[in-house]
């Protein structure tokens, strides 16, 4: 039987709503800062979520949105600098409490700590956007809860490719049977169940009509789902 010996966190969406409020309003500031007139809407924000990662959603917008966009430069150092940019404004924004964690998250983080299971996150996002968001809503302390976070271009292809989880479970040395990922979108549970992993679905806004149909369960949140330990070990079993 399959012991569950670890909880592999996926980030933005997730453990919070970070999207929205947060990833799409650091952009923009830092096209404004840029003297950008590229202005990323609610709605335009969630067509371009198709595309993980930063600089690769900056990209895909040029290539796509537009047309007559033509820059002398080198492209690719642009796009790097105004990514750099807009990570220090989604920096200040977690700093500033514009972000908090879902539901459940903090509790069922505590629990699984109390009971020695590993944890590790695994995600899309930059490091800096990761360690910054748990300074600011768990404490400092916190990075140390996290055996391992896989993040960013830590591994040359994003999800929903599985590179980032194979990566998380040899660096862990780690079965796929006996972990849980926890994700919150159709990337994110097509990378996981690509490596093996039984994956738990929290939809967040911008994901709740993507197809989860690989999810070994789906709640709404980790409370409303009433989501403990001792479910994820079920998850195992079944
Ligand atoms: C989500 C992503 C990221 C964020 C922005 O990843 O695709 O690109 O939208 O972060 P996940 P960066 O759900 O796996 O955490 O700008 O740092 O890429
Ligand atoms: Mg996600």
């Amino acid at each position: 039987m399959a012991q569950l010996e670890a909880i592999l966190f996926d980030v933005d969406g997730t453990l919070a709503e970070t999207e929205r409020d947060g990833h799409r309003v650091a952009f923009n500031m830092a096209f404004a800062a840029e003297g950008l007139d590229w202005e990323w809407s609610e709605s335009l924000y969630g067509k371009l979520l198709a595309v993980t990662g930063g600089k690769e959603r900056i990209r895909r917008y040029i290539d796509q949105y537009l047309n007559d966009f033509h820059y002398d430069g080198d492209l690719d150092e642009m796009i790097k600098a105004l990514h750099l940019s807009k990570n220090g404004y989604y920096a200040q924004l977690v700093e500033q409490g514009k972000i908090s964690l879902r539901p459940g998250v903090e509790r069922l983080i505590n629990e699984a700590r109390a009971q020695n299971i590993r944890l590790a996150i695994a995600t899309t996002t930059s490091m800096e956007n990761v360690t910054n968001l748990l300074t600011g809503t768990l404490g400092k302390e916190s990075i140390e809860w996290f055996e391992l976070i896989a993040a960013g271009d830590i591994v040359p292809a994003k999800k929903p490719a599985p590179d980032i989880y194979f990566y998380t479970l040899e660096k862990m040395q780690l079965a796929a049977e006996n972990c849980i990922a926890i994700e919150d979108s159709s990337n994110g549970i097509r990378s996981s169940r690509a490596a093996d992993l039984t994956t738990l679905i929290t939809p967040s806004i911008y994901t709740m009509d993507d197809d989860f149909s690989e999810a070994a369960l789906i709640v709404e949140t980790l409370d409303s789902g009433d989501v403990t330990v001792d479910t994820l070990r079920q998850l195992l079993d079944n």
